[in-house]
């Protein structure tokens, strides 16, 4: 429901009919609703994922999504956010052991910048790359898992998949 709306105001706001005041209190409003729904998210039993945007990278309602659709089917959530080195994800990852590490990033430059850093990540720890910046050639360049598709559809087939 959300995510329409988001780019309907990446939308206007590139064609001019939203300013950059209407458009960061649209983002900020709704990223507390987004993590509204998040509360909870590393309580249970099930498996456990560790997500993070790549180093750089601001856009987190994509990676908030799929993390509350994951939690939805069971996961346990572990959330670093926005601009997460990768040194930050070892040391996450060395204190939850995640059963899946994604990170995520809109633009391809924020994943290829850090290559050898997620590289050294996923030969640790079963990591996947998700977002606009991710494809399917990089992730198998990387070593990863290309998590195609909108975030609750990824969670389906993360849940699924295991
Ligand atoms: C909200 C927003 C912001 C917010 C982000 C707030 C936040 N906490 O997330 C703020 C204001 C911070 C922001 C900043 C910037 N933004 Co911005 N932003 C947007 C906007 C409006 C919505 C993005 C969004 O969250 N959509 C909802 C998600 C779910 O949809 P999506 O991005 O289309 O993602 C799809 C897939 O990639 C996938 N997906 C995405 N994430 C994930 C994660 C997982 C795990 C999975 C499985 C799938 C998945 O699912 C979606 C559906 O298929 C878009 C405009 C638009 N029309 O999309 C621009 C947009 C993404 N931004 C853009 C730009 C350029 C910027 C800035 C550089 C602007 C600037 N000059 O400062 C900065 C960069 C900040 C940074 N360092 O990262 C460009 C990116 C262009 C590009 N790819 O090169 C866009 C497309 C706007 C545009 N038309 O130019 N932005």
């Amino acid at each position: 429901m959300m995510m329409p709306y988001l780019r309907e105001v990446g939308q206007r706001w590139a064609e001019g009919h939203v300013s950059v005041a209407q458009e960061h209190f649209a983002t900020n409003f709704m990223h507390a609703r987004l993590l509204a729904f998040a509360r909870g998210w590393d309580r249970g039993l099930g498996p456990r994922a560790l997500l993070a945007c790549a180093p750089g990278e601001q856009h987190t309602f994509g990676l908030i999504g799929f993390g509350v659709a994951l939690h939805q089917r069971g996961w346990r959530i572990t959330y670093l956010g926005a601009d997460t080195t990768v040194a930050m994800v070892e040391e996450a990852a060395a204190h939850v052991t995640p059963d899946l590490v994604v990170v995520c990033a809109a633009m391809r430059e924020r994943m290829t910048a850090t290559a050898d850093g997620l590289r050294s990540l996923s030969e640790r720890w079963p990591t996947a790359i998700a977002g606009a910046g991710a494809s399917l050639t990089l992730a198998a360049e990387l070593s990863a898992r290309y998590l195609d598709g909108d975030p609750v559809t990824a969670a389906e087939n993360v849940s699924l998949q295991g």
